[in-house]
């Protein structure tokens, strides 16, 4: 039987973010993303070995609140994205399936924009823009990543079924079908030359 890892005294008083920097009160747990974290999630590899050469960016960082992985639990979290690019390829997250497939998502824009990409195990993708009040739904078996397209940080909040769990290994070895990048001054979601549909 999984243990809760908070209890419910914890939960008892409504949790505070704040929307300008994006910290969710009383974390369980914080990441810090650097690019040396997520080298292999970019298209263009001699551009990320460029840029660690000189320094290693803070890309994003997520404060969570998580609930033990117990059935029937919802966690939570807020991302905050940084902007900037990689080559023409825009700051984004990591991106995964949920390790229990059949687990959805709940997505809530609160500062800055950008977009997220969804996309099914057969590579088949589509994007919905994140704006402040604007809920995304990831449908179950989808695998999900932000992006940030815009020139300020991107804060959203995240809701999840704590029993997820994040299958990174998946991108990792076929990467996402679509691509987002910066060209003559625009957005542009292009295919990813490098996908694996296997
Ligand atoms: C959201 C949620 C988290 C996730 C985070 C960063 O807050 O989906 O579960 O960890 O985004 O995304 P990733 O795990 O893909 O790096
Ligand atoms: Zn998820």
């Amino acid at each position: 039987m999984p243990i809760a890892v908070i209890s419910l005294k914890n939960i008892m008083n409504a949790i505070k973010i704040d929307t300008k920097t994006g910290k969710l009160e009383n974390y369980t747990k914080r990441i810090v993303r650097k690019l040396s974290d997520m080298k292999e999630f970019y298209f263009n590899k001699s551009v990320v070995d460029e840029i660690l050469s000189k320094n290693d960016p803070v890309i994003y960082e997520v404060y969570a609140f998580e609930t033990g992985d117990s059935v029937g639990n919802l966690s939570f979290a807020t991302t905050i994205l940084y902007p900037g690019k990689i080559g023409n390829e825009f700051f984004m997250t990591k991106g995964h399936f949920h390790e229990k497939r059949d687990r959805a998502e709940i997505y809530l824009g609160l500062s800055g924009s950008g977009l997220m990409l969804i996309m099914d195990d057969r590579g088949n993708a589509y994007h919905v823009k994140i704006k402040p009040h604007s809920v995304i739904y990831v449908p179950p078996n989808h695998a999900h990543r932000a992006v940030n397209t815009g020139k300020e940080k991107l804060i959203f909040l995240a809701i999840y079924p704590s029993d997820a769990g994040h299958d990174y290994g998946t991108i990792l070895e076929k990467g996402f079908s679509k691509l987002v990048i910066e060209e003559n001054n625009s957005v542009r979601i292009i295919d990813n030359p490098k996908f694996k549909n296997q």
